[in-house]
């Protein structure tokens, strides 16, 4: 799918600032892809889709989470979560996007995982650091996603983490998954 095409789509889904960051994110993503040897395309694609289902209610992501068998404990945590994989279902079965590596990088955007793939990695932080973001620390993540992948992977899951924490937010356990397995191999 052509990135005139993609943006077309997404663009009925979402308000303006969300759009405005959506283009945002694809820049950053096809940076990132060019610079760490991903495929371009795919980084493009989804980064284009990843918020593709935010605007859907809350009561349309838990029906789609507990009929399609997602991880029934997302149910259990903040619906901000419930995008990401609802929206990796939606992109396939209404965008007709049937690439895997396109669907996952869609799927963990806001939790993250172990074993993250590049791509993946690529839509997290693009996701994180795109230019019309602006919060604490998004400048050292802005210039060691540049150096050190990885690295910037960790820094943005500390802050995430220790923003939610002093938000009193329960943490998804994947997001702590994701922490761990990236402090091991940076170790
Ligand atoms: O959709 P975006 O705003 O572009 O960004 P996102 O998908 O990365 O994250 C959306 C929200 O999800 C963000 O406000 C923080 C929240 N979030 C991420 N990880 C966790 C979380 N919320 C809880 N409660 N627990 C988490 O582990
Ligand atoms: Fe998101
Ligand atoms: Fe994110
Ligand atoms: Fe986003």
């Amino acid at each position: 799918m052509k990135r005139e095409e993609a943006l077309a789509i997404v663009r009925t889904q979402l308000k303006e600032q969300r759009y405005i960051h959506t283009l945002g994110v694809m820049e950053t993503a096809i940076e990132l892809a060019k610079l760490y040897g991903a495929d371009v395309q795919k980084a493009e694609l989804a980064a284009i889709f990843h918020d593709y289902a935010k605007f859907r209610t809350k009561e349309e992501m838990k029906r789609i989470i507990i009929e399609q068998h997602m991880p029934q404990d997302l149910l259990a945590y903040s619906p901000e979560l419930w995008h990401a994989p609802v929206g990796a279902y939606l992109v396939q079965t209404e965008v007709g996007i049937q690439d895997e590596d396109i669907l996952q990088a869609i799927r963990y955007h806001t939790s993250g995982r172990p074993n993250m793939t590049l791509l993946e990695k690529i839509v997290y932080i693009a996701d994180y650091i795109e230019p019309n973001r602006s919060f604490p620390g998004v400048d050292e993540v802005r210039v060691l996603a540049r150096e050190h992948l990885d690295r910037a992977l960790f820094r943005a899951l500390q802050n995430t983490i220790q923003f939610l924490m002093d938000k009193r937010e329960p943490i998804y356990p994947d997001t702590f998954h994701t922490y761990n397995d990236i402090a091991k191999k940076l170790k």
